[in-house]
């Protein structure tokens, strides 16, 4: 039987959560910055320890009124990934804002951290801090690049298996 999951993209604005689906759906990048109105989404198959699992991506606007909003569109989320950029101070220490809604409304889904934009050499001091402030809260930190295509792939395919196990 086929599993199907929905999983979310929780963030500031510009972290990186399109430009991190698009490298997952079709390993597109775009330098340009289109916001991201509302959510669209996208279906992916992965295959894991011979399981076909139907992911079902929510790229969902970024910033704090949309988590808190009436839309509700992280409800029944299997998996959530919080996506922050290195080179963003405001979406590293938002983290701890999404977070704190998150362990209330969200607590069942399996939840993983993107350090993103690691192509970013002159933030590179900035991934230790986050991955010793973090380490406990998510089942996995994932350090990526959407631009380069580093980490994300690794990142949707350790969500899949986290399904299975
Ligand atoms: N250098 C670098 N730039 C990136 C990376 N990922 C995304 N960007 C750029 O950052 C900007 C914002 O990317 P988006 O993917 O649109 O950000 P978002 O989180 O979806 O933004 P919202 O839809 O507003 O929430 C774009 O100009 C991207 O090209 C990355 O890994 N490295
Ligand atoms: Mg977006």
């Amino acid at each position: 039987m086929k599993i199907s999951k929905k999983i979310c993209l929780v963030g500031d604005e510009t972290v990186g959560k399109t430009s991190i689906s698009n490298r997952f759906s079709d390993n597109s990048f775009s330098e340009s910055y289109k916001a991201t109105i509302g959510v669209k989404l996208f279906q992916k198959t992965l295959n894991v320890n011979s399981r076909d699992i139907s992911l079902i991506v929510w790229d969902i606007q970024g910033g704090k009124e949309i988590i808190s909003s009436p839309q509700q569109y992280y409800r029944s989320a299997h998996g959530l990934f919080f996506v922050c950029d290195i080179s963003n101070e405001a979406s590293i220490s938002n983290l701890d804002f999404y977070i704190d809604i998150v362990k209330t409304k969200y607590h069942s889904a399996k939840k993983f951290l993107l350090i993103n934009k690691i192509d970013l050499k002159d933030y590179l001091h900035n991934i230790e801090i986050i991955e010793k402030k973090y380490s406990n809260l998510f089942s996995g930190i994932f350090k990526t690049s959407a631009k380069e295509g580093i980490g994300v792939q690794e990142a949707f395919i350790k969500m899949a298996e986290s399904f299975i196990e």
